[in-house]
């Protein structure tokens, strides 16, 4: 039995619109994602759905800085102050050279909290980002007090979120604010293991020049595929945190026997760590039919990854990321935790 960690609340965010090969579409990024894997879980009886507690905002800021969360927090009230109603989205970035500044004005901050227009901001949506982190935080109690695996169901996803900015639909790196809270109960080294078929950028910002938290991800080519600037394989880390950051850019198309080469050779690294606890970014965008990712991979395959994740014997978190083929995102993300129990 594993315990399902979630929130309602996740509703509350729901944003219109993004933009997609120059247009204006519906976010793929919607509340049927969450409630999908949510009535998988139920119906494979994979354990107790359990709410989160209130672990409070001191966790966040361990990982975010204090001026990005009180951004996030208030960024609605600045927005509506001046008569608007739509959706908060960014329209400027600070270009390289200058000196940024965090400016007073609403358009302003949106830019400098920001790396791309891939994050909007809804009149709720604080409510729905921060309960997400409650949930992997309680997951992660979960976990550290002796839970031999534990699932955070957490939307908005987070990976892209790095120490102060937003971006690809995340807000909070719900990952590494649970990475961080193993930690600080007293846990000296973590890995982080990202499955996504985006680059968990913000994940590798704020663990890049930390020795303390193992960071691995595999994903799609930057050359070709969005977070589009990070992913690259020499990006190993900097300072105390060299040699503990491994990117596996895959090309586009690649398949689960490709896949599941760069997740072996993942797992050695992760084994010859010594990790005290594993947390997984449990992104299902890997999937062969998903609408904006392309990697081959089929239902069954997840039930291998999440065999071979088990494998490795640790205490285990894992945290919803991205997929968006909503029809199977329940199947394929609950068929890593089915094959996860099935090998423990
Ligand atoms: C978030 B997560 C594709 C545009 C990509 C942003 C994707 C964010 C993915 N045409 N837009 O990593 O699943
Ligand atoms: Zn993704």
């Amino acid at each position: 039995m594993m315990k399902t960690f979630y929130s309602d609340d996740h509703r509350l965010h729901h944003a219109n619109a993004e933009l997609n090969d120059g247009q204006l579409v519906p976010v793929f990024e919607k509340p049927s994602r969450a409630d999908m894997v949510l009535a998988r879980v139920r119906s494979v009886e994979l354990g107790p759905v359990l709410p989160p507690e209130a672990v409070g905002v001191e966790p966040i800021k361990r990982v975010h800085s204090a001026d990005y969360v009180d951004f996030l927090q208030g960024a609605w009230a600045e927005w509506s102050a001046l008569g608007r109603s739509n959706d908060m989205l960014p329209l400027a970035w600070p270009p390289r050279r200058v000196q940024a500044r965090c400016p007073k004005d609403i358009d302003g901050k949106l830019g400098f909290y920001s790396f791309d227009a891939g994050a909007p901001l809804t009149a709720t949506s604080w409510q729905a980002i921060y309960a997400g982190s409650q949930v992997a935080l309680t997951a992660q109690r979960a976990v550290a007090s002796g839970e031999r695996a534990a699932f955070a169901l957490c939307r908005p996803p987070g990976h892209h979120a790095g120490i102060d900015y937003m971006g690809g639909y995340c807000y909070l790196n719900n990952a590494a604010i649970a990475a961080e809270a193993f930690l600080d109960g007293g846990m000296r080294k973590v890995a982080l293991l990202d499955v996504d078929y985006h680059h968990g950028n913000g994940t590798q910002d704020i663990f890049y020049q930390r020795p303390d938290v193992l960071f691995l991800s595999i994903h799609g080519d930057p050359q070709t595929e969005y977070p589009c600037y990070t992913g690259y394989a020499d990006e190993r880390g900097e300072g105390a945190g060299l040699g503990y950051n491994h990117n596996y850019p895959l090309p586009v198309g690649s398949d689960w026997a490709s896949w599941s080469r760069a997740l072996q050779d993942a797992l050695r690294v992760a084994a010859g760590y010594g990790a005290e606890a594993l947390v997984v970014s449990l992104g299902v965008d890997t999937f062969a039919d998903d609408p904006i990712s392309q990697f081959k991979l089929r239902s069954d395959d997840y039930l291998t990854m999440g065999e071979m994740i088990a494998e490795l014997g640790l205490p285990t978190l894992f945290v919803m990321e991205g997929g968006y083929a909503v029809e199977e995102i329940g199947i394929n993300a609950v068929n890593v935790l089915q094959g996860f129990e099935r090998a423990s």
